[in-house]
């Protein structure tokens, strides 16, 4: 069986309680024999969150606090209980998304946030949290928290969930999260655990063990029998995806296998647009796609890079790691998709003609793409990826720009002009 973790040397600095968890949680999947490939880990943003490059199951990492709300959403459209949906929070996400916490215990949503209390925002260098406990010294409050913290566990279980538990990061805490996990129901286990990095700095003299004592937190755990959340039977959700429009298929595809392509250039040069055309195109063909876009928060200006997958059959994972066509199209996407490029053994780069041409196994064609303009310049690469492949047809990307009234509103003409000379 698969194990949960790819790697036994976590990325935490050395003494971390968030290490103890990820390592019992693993021990728990791999005891109770579930399939990883069954497993979801929704992770938060924090020291905590930075495990999911080191899992092997699905991973969902959200906005800071939002992940137990992810995780209900996920819960929502998966009620097969065989689906462990497991929820990684800091104490301050789990302050900071209090009410999504209290919501999925109201509901007795199934699924299991475990709280990663280290008393402290960690990966922002140690400042106070909702549950930071008195007395505790933060970088916000050296000389000591002044506030109580919050019960967590009790304010969950008052909200209705099926288990809750507080327990010391200490030694093997397997059998309660054990306990968690198998719980049919809401169940939330709060970790009191240290940051060696800033906790342990900004309280020198002090003993975890103490710290956890003058909390005023009981360690403990309570349950309830409470059936879990089911939707009523006479409110079943449709598929949204079935009140999607299918997109008709008006030609049989030539491809017999699958191909990923990267397409990368420059914000503001139409990368997601182009490659939104290709993939619609695609499914006329009869052909399964996905397409991923990435591009920094600041959507104005540096890469942009959409990541595709065509296929004859069903596409069951849509992550692409080095890829059989990359297409670039400006200085911006190369450095984006350089390393990608570095490790293509075979395939095809099509690479503008004004860039330097990477070290690649890839047979490589220069290109003028940006000859029509730069702000067409992805689109144009498009249609010259499908004339040098054929693995979507000219007349398909034509087609899928006319019915979606997009005609007028791109220059056609120059590009077929320009098609024609290459
Ligand atoms: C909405 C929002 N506010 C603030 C931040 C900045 N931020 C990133 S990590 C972090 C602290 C995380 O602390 P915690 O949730 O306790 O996790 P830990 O790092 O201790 O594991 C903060 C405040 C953010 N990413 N998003
Ligand atoms: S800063 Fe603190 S919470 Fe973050 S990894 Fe280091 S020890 Fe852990």
């Amino acid at each position: 069986m698969t194990p949960l973790l790819n790697t036994s040397s976590l990325p935490f600095c050395k003494g971390c309680g968030h290490d103890l968890i990820a390592k019992n949680v693993a021990k728990v999947i791999d005891y109770l024999k579930i399939n990883v490939f069954d497993t979801i880990a929704v992770t938060d943003i924090g020291c905590h969150g930075i495990i999911d490059k080191a899992l092997n199951c699905h991973t969902v990492h959200g906005l800071h606090g939002r992940s137990t709300a992810l995780a209900a959403g996920i819960r929502f459209g998966v009620l097969s209980p065989e689906k462990k949906i497991i929820v990684f929070v800091g104490d301050g996400g789990a302050t900071i998304g209090l009410q999504h916490i209290m919501e999925a215990a109201r509901l007795n949503l199934n699924l299991t946030v475990l709280v990663h209390n280290n008393f402290l925002y960690g990966m922002t260098g140690g400042q106070s949290s909702g549950l930071t406990p008195t007395g505790f010294a933060t970088t916000t409050s050296t000389d000591g928290n002044p506030f109580t913290g919050y019960d967590l566990c009790a304010m969950s279980f008052a909200a209705g969930a099926s288990y809750v538990a507080r327990i010391v990061g200490i030694g093997d805490i397997s059998k309660t999260i054990e306990k968690a996990i198998t719980t049919n129901g809401f169940s939330l286990v709060e970790i009191m655990e240290i940051c060696p990095s800033y906790g342990i700095k900004l309280n020198p003299k002090r003993k975890f063990t103490e710290i956890v004592e003058a909390s005023g937190k009981p360690i403990g755990e309570w349950e309830r029998n409470r059936a879990p959340f089911d939707f009523p039977k006479w409110k079943k959700t449709a598929n949204l995806f079935d009140k999607l429009p299918k997109a008709e298929t008006l030609k049989s595809t030539k491809l017999e296998t699958p191909v990923s392509i990267v397409l990368s250039g420059s914000a503001g040069e139409g990368v997601q647009l182009a490659a939104g055309i290709l993939t619609k195109a695609a499914m006329t063909e009869g052909l399964e796609i996905t397409q991923k876009g990435s591009y920094p928060v600041t959507v104005g200006v540096g890469f942009s890079t959409a990541e595709i997958n065509l296929s004859p059959s069903e596409i069951h994972f849509h992550g692409i790691d080095i890829p059989d066509y990359a297409v670039i199209t400006s200085t911006d996407g190369l450095a984006h998709s350089r390393k990608r490029i570095e490790g293509m053994k075979s395939g095809v780069l099509f690479i503008d003609k004004s860039l330097p041409v990477p070290t690649t196994g890839a047979k490589i064609e220069q290109l003028d793409f940006r000859s029509i303009g730069a702000r067409d310049s992805s689109l144009f690469a498009a249609f010259v990826f499908a004339k040098k492949t054929g693995i979507v047809s000219v007349d398909s990307i034509l087609n899928v720009i006319i019915n979606d009234g997009k005609a007028d509103k791109l220059p056609l003409e120059k590009i077929k002009e320009a098609l024609a000379t290459v």
